[in-house]
Order: C-alpha cells, then sequence, then structure tokens
C-alpha cells in the first residue's frame, strides 16, 4: 500500500502522488524488488513452479534484472486447471480471506484467492483506475458488474469505496431497477460490461428516461471486448464518457490496467503486474509496439502469484510517454484473443472485427450474434443483427438499403461475404454480464 496515496487536504485519493507517475528508473527498481520476492515466495510455497525452475536449473536466484524473466517458464490456464481447486496457492488457507472463481468455456472453474494484503492491493489499483477515469470523492457510482464468485463487482466496489465516492452496489441484472436508481440517486458514473450497459440505454429509452438528461457523466467498462464505434454509440446515447477497464481473475480481477483521461491505449499498474508481450506460436518476447500475446507477473500477489501467465489476449505495449503524464506503460485496447478466431472458409475473422462493420451502419443496433453452422462440410457464418424499429417496419426497400450496406461493411473489412440476418428489436437475447457473441452449432 502506498499511504501517501490518500493525503489529500480531505483525507481523499490524491492521484499525482501515485505510483502512476513514478520516474521510470524508480518504477524499474521496484518492480526488480518485487519480481525477486515473488519468485521466491512461488519457489518456495508451489510445488509446480519449484519443479519447474529446478528442471531448468534455476533457482530464485537467476533473477538478477527484470530482463531475466524471460527465462522463468510461462502459467497457463490449464495450471489451474490441473491444480484445481487450490494448488497454486502460496499461503495457507488460514491467511486466504477471499476466494473467487471464472467459470471459462470448459468444465470446472479456476479458483483464484486473496490474503488480506492482496485486496488492500486490489483496492489500491482499484481506486488508481476509478481516479484515472476521472472519478472522485462526492461521484455516486452505480457498480452493476456482477457480485458473487466474478471478480468485477467485489473488484470495483473496494477500489470506489476508497476512493471516497459513494457506493450502488445493485448488481447486475433488473434493468428497471438500475434505471431508476441511476435517475433517482443522482447517479454520476457507472460501472457495467459495455454490452450490458447498452441494454440500459435501450430499457431507458422504453421506460422514456433520457439519460443525457441525468447526472451521469461517466462509463467505466470492461470484462469483454467492445469496439471503438460501440463506445462512440454508447457515448451519444447516454451523454456520458466511457473509459474502458481490463483485467482477469487469475491476475486480480479488474485492475490491471485502465484508460486515462488521453484514451490512447490503458495504462497497466505495472509496479504489481509485469507486462510482457510474447509471439503466442514460438513463446519469445517481442519489442514495445509489436502485436502479440500479452503475458503478465504478478509482482506483490501473496495467497496466489502468477509467473509469466500467457492470457490469450492479443494486444501491444506502447513505452512512449502518454499525454497525461503517467510513466507506467500503456497495452493497446484489447480486440481480440489468440482462441476466439473463427476461421471460416479459410480466412480468420474475429467477432470484433464483425462488431465494428456492423456499428458502422445506420439502421443497425448494437445488439448482435455470429452464428456458426457446417453445412455439406463448409461452414457457414451468420450474422443475426437488429434493426431500428423504423428501419424494420418499413417498406421492404428500407430493409434492403440496410442489408446491402452491411453486406458490403462486413465484406470490405472482415473480407468474407456471410449470411445477414436482420431482426426487429428485442430478439436477441440479453446479457447481465458478458455478452455470448457467437454460438457454434457446427458440432451439433
Ligand atoms: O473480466 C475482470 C474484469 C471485471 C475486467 C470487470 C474488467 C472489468 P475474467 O472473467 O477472468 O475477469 O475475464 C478475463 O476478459 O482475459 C479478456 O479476454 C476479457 N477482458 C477483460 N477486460 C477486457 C477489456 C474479468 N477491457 C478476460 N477488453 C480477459 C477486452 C477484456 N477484453
Amino acid at each position: 500500500m502506498w499511504p501517501e496515496l490518500w493525503n489529500d487536504a480531505a483525507g481523499g485519493f490524491h492521484p499525482a502522488s501515485a505510483p502512476d507517475f513514478l520516474p521510470e528508473p524508480h518504477l524499474r527498481e521496484v518492480q526488480l524488488r518485487r519480481l525477486k520476492a515473488v519468485v521466491s515466495r512461488a519457489y518456495e510455497h508451489v510445488p509446480l513452479f519449484r519443479s519447474r525452475l529446478q528442471e531448468r536449473g534455476l533457482t530464485p536466484a537467476s533473477i538478477q534484472g527484470l530482463g531475466d524473466i524471460a527465462h522463468l517458464p510461462f502459467t497457463v490456464k490449464t495450471d489451474l486447471r490441473d491444480t484445481y481447486p487450490f494448488g497454486l496457492f502460496a499461503s495457507p488457507m488460514a491467511d486466504v480471506v477471499r476466494l473467487h472463481a471464472s467459470s471459462g468455456t470448459t468444465g470446472k472453474p479456476i479458483v483464484v484467492a486473496y490474503t488480506r494484503e492482496d485486496v488492500a492491493v486490489w483496492s489500491e489499483v482499484m481506486t488508481r483506475t476509478f481516479a484515472a477515469c476521472g472519478l472522485h470523492r462526492g461521484d455516486v457510482v452505480q457498480n452493476a458488474f456482477g457480485y458473487g464468485l466474478f471478480t468485477g463487482g467485489l473488484g470495483a466496489h473496494y477500489g470506489a469505496e476508497a476512493l471516497g465516492a459513494t457506493v450502488i452496489p445493485i448488481s447486475g441484472g433488473n434493468s428497471d431497477r438500475q434505471i431508476m436508481v441511476m435517475r433517482d440517486f443522482g447517479v454520476t458514473a457507472v460501472c457495467a460490461t459495455p454490452s450490458y450497459f447498452t441494454h440500459l440505454i435501450e430499457r431507458a429509452m422504453e421506460l422514456g428516461v433520457d439519460l443525457r438528461e441525468l447526472p451521469l457523466r461517466v462509463g467505466v467498462f470492461g470484462a469483454e471486448p467492445w469496439s471503438d464505434a460501440m463506445r462512440r454509440r454508447i457515448e451519444a446515447d447516454a451523454g456520458i464518457r466511457g473509459f474502458d477497464i481490463y483485467g482477469l481473475s487469475e491476475i486480480i480481477g479488474p485492475g490491471v490496467a485502465s484508460e486515462c483521461p488521453a484514451q490512447d491505449g490503458l495504462h497497466v499498474f505495472e509496479d504489481h503486474f509485469y507486462p510482457e508481450i510474447i509471439d503466442p506460436q514460438t513463446g519469445t518476447p517481442l519489442p514495445d509496439g509489436s502485436e502479440g500475446e500479452l503475458v503478465l507477473t504478478t509482482l506483490s500477489k501473496r495467497a496466489m502469484p502468477m509467473i509469466r501467465y500467457r492470457t490469450r489476449d492479443i494486444t501491444s505495449l506502447a513505452a512512449e510517454p502518454c499525454a497525461c503524464g503517467r510513466t507506467i506503460r500503456r497495452i493497446r485496447r484489447i480486440g481480440r484473443r489468440s482462441d476466439d478466431m473463427l476461421i471460416i472458409r479459410g480466412v480468420n475473422v474475429y467477432p470484433s472485427q464483425v462488431e465494428a462493420a456492423l456499428l458502422e451502419v445506420e439502421g443497425t443496433l448494437p445488439h448482435y450474434q455470429i452464428i456458426l453452422t457446417r453445412e455439406q462440410g463448409l461452414d457457414q457464418m451468420t450474422v443475426e443483427v437488429e434493426v431500428t424499429a423504423e428501419v424494420f417496419s418499413d417498406k421492404v426497400r428500407a430493409l434492403e438499403a440496410v442489408r446491402a450496406r452491411l453486406a458490403h461493411a462486413i465484406e470490405h473489412i472482415v473480407g468474407i461475404r456471410v449470411e445477414l440476418r436482420l431482426v426487429e428489436p428485442r430478439t436477441i437475447e440479453r446479457s447481465q454480464g458478458k455478452a455470448r457473441r457467437v454460438i457454434d452449432r457446427r458440432t451439433l
């Protein structure tokens, strides 16, 4: 913890003294000291990590400089599954004050643990996240991230409270009540997945509430990819500024990286989480600026240190200084994972490209789904997208015009022709958390 973070005259958070602005040599010193400590801790307490180091003839003393991190073995998601539930813990259960879990796509969830110190670090990085998004004491924060095993709800809750804001722990769901609270409680900021917030915008319109007329100023969005086109729609429809925040359960939850007012990438809180970019095929570290897979090492986590965790998220690191003055490096917004690539008739397709193409076309709504089927051995991709009630109820001509523009936009951005299904508003299922964008029926 950095007690000087809470040293402004009113006892509130003082962002300028946060480690976000440490001079670079000082930051690297902090990182190296913490890296040595975390490697020793994992070596002493986590058998899997110790045996992997021993296989390579390494010990914690092999870490002399930050560059030596490249010699350490990677940790991957299946390591968490294989040691389910508690096999990677480095603290005795008596020191673990919290467990969370993330379900993922297959089988058993992965379980993550926090000591009291870990919870304090988590609220510190979330406080720094909210400060970077322009929130402060006096803001009223409606926290619509799910509370429970998902890390979003409690992670944002502790950070917003530590910031000195007023937190409304509403969790996800019950959209009508969300709108009522937003209107009646003087809410100035909302935390949600971008897909759930687009649903709240839609519901507010149906209820005759214009979000642009409320004191609502900021949206803090994350937990799933969302395009710039989606951001522009949200900002215009709700009259807010939308910020992107990033994190994952294995590392801490939300609070790994956040946009700042410059909105030119997300600053990684790298005094706690050391970022690297690797070639996902070969595992070789790549220089700043190159696109590859993000690998993160927790520098201060006690209950469950993660050494070189392969996130599968594709991005690049920007080392050049940011206009906001933060010295911690930035990652580019994450549009895709190495494992969400769809190969359709030989062409690589990412759902985020489809989203960008759809939202370029006027008359579409930000609700869509990609459905994959196999017909006579050939993969087919159908994009189902809602269009506005006006387009839908208009003569066939209007629908056909939107369809033609969509087909063109998708072919231009994605590079293939797809089957398009234009549907009425409210046809596609809404989610309260992460949206399910792809439905794969190819194995049915
Ligand atoms: O989604 C933690 C979180 C909660 C982040 C609230 C932000 C806000 P998991 O459920 O473990 O944790 O999912 C982590 O979600 O590896 C990314 O693939 C994706 N993800 C998270 N934030 C973003 C983002 C939480 N801003 C996985 N942009 C990660 C794109 C994101 N993808």
